[in-house]
């Protein structure tokens, strides 16, 4: 490759990143109006905790490999949901659906793909509610739509799944038959607290939510 085709293919990977970028700050914004207006205008906030990341082109490229896609750029748009991800902590499950739902509701927010694990948790335990969302994102050049990734759970479902992924990469994900046993004991453990925090939740503020705790996996 000649200098200029290297910095051509770089100043092409930084637009194609950056994408990603203004359509998670999007997502992010969004979700920050719904936190505070949420608190204002009920004294309750709904959300304790967002946080985001655009995954690095490293990993991009594994995650392409382990599906035995070339990795050019218009191949990862279409392989790669969650380029763009953002992680919303809430402190109660019936909380985690009602943001899904007034995210969702938005009229510029358009859903492709929703995996409901705290409905369905996974077999090693794992609970979480998953939304692909497009979100328009206007340039110079006109409005182009971004996949973004949005990770709703509880603090329970969010503290079970960072130990988890710890050991699963610590593990090179052939994670030990007692230790795997041992996590999928622990997410029942946090899945019953969730449903007694929703529970004590309920008898203080009264009115049930829209949705209620599954029951534990
Ligand atoms: P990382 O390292 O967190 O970025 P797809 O992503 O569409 O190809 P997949 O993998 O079936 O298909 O999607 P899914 O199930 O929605 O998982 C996407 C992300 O959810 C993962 O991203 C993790 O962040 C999280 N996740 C899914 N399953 C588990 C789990 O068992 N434990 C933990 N801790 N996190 C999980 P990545 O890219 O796989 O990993």
């Amino acid at each position: 490759r000649t200098l200029e085709e290297m910095r051509a293919l770089r100043d092409e990977t930084e637009r194609f990143l950056q994408r990603y970028r203004f359509g998670m700050d999007e997502v992010i914004t969004k979700l920050s109006i719904l936190r505070d207006e949420f608190s204002q205008a009920h004294s309750y906030n709904p959300i304790e905790h967002i946080s985001s990341r655009v995954k690095s082109l490293d990993s991009v490229v594994d995650k392409m490999r382990r599906k035995g896609v070339e990795p050019t750029f218009d191949a990862i748009r279409e392989t790669i949901t969650d380029i763009a991800g953002v992680r919303v902590t809430c402190s109660f499950v019936s909380d985690a659906y009602r943001i899904a739902e007034l995210l969702t509701a938005q009229e510029d927010v358009r859903v492709i793909r929703v995996k409901d694990y705290i409905a369905e948790p996974k077999a090693n335990g794992y609970q979480s509610l998953h939304l692909i969302v497009e979100v328009p994102v206007f340039l110079s050049t006109g409005a182009h739509p971004v996949c973004v990734e949005v990770q709703i759970r509880t603090i329970a479902m969010d503290f079970w799944a960072s130990l988890e992924h710890k050991i699963y990469y610590k593990y090179d994900r052939q994670v030990p038959g007692e230790l795997l046993a041992q996590l999928t004991d622990a997410a029942r453990t946090a899945s019953e607290l969730d449903a007694r925090m929703e529970g004590l939740h309920r008898t203080v503020h009264g009115t049930p939510h829209a949705r209620s705790a599954p029951n534990p996996v």
